[in-house]
């Protein structure tokens, strides 16, 4: 079976990816691989972060890997917070205060569209594919459900009365844009 190592510190991507690759490839995490760096993601879009978290464990491993950057785009707010979303009220990346933050600055606005968008970037054998991933739907006024992470319990995606934070994983997973954009891995993969 086909290894790769997934380049992201956060553990509920890892399960929601872990659940949609199963069977098809082994996703080594960066623990396993005895990598605790903090991978630096410092550009401002979403493909060139997802490139350079890939490319920092492949060129220190020379590993097969892959990465996700992901933002939450709200039309009312020009796209913030976009690929800011992990730091948008501070460096602590506190989940908590990002949705309190959002929630106040839309706060009024009629227009509460929003998408969440993944960018995966692959290099396989050293060379790099992108895939991405898109879920539109709205923010809600309050936090509903305990499930999932980051900005889940504000986010009702097109389709269904629930926010994320209400859907099972496995749910959230059929629709969502990490979703999306791992079932355009899964079909690449499975053509290499
Ligand atoms: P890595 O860079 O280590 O992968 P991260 O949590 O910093 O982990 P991103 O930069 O891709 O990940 O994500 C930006 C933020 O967007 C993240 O901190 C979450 O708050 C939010 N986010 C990402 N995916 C999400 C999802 O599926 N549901 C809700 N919020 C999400």
């Amino acid at each position: 079976m086909r290894e790769l190592v997934f380049a992201t510190n956060n553990q509920h991507k890892v399960e929601e990816v872990q659940n949609k690759l199963d069977g098809l490839c082994k996703i080594h995490t960066l623990k396993e691989y005895g990598c605790t760096d903090d991978i630096p993601e410092d550009h401002d879009t979403l493909e060139g972060n997802a490139s350079q978290k890939s490319h920092y464990l492949h060129d220190k491993y020379g590993c097969d890997c892959f990465s996700d950057d992901t933002g939450l785009e709200v039309e009312a707010l020009d796209g913030e917070p976009g690929v800011y979303s992990a730091r948008y009220a501070g460096e602590s990346k506190n989940p908590e205060a990002n949705m309190q933050k959002l929630l106040k600055k839309l706060a009024g606005h009629e227009n509460r569209r929003a998408r969440f968008r993944t960018i995966i970037s692959l290099i396989l054998n050293g060379k790099e594919y992108f895939f991405e991933g898109i879920v539109n739907g709205e923010i809600l006024t309050e936090k509903h459900g305990n499930e999932g992470f980051g900005y889940d319990p504000i986010f009702r995606p097109d389709g269904f009365d629930r926010s994320f934070a209400e859907l099972s994983m496995n749910d959230k997973n059929k629709i969502s844009h990490r979703g999306r954009a791992v079932e355009k891995l899964f079909d690449f993969l499975k053509k290499q």
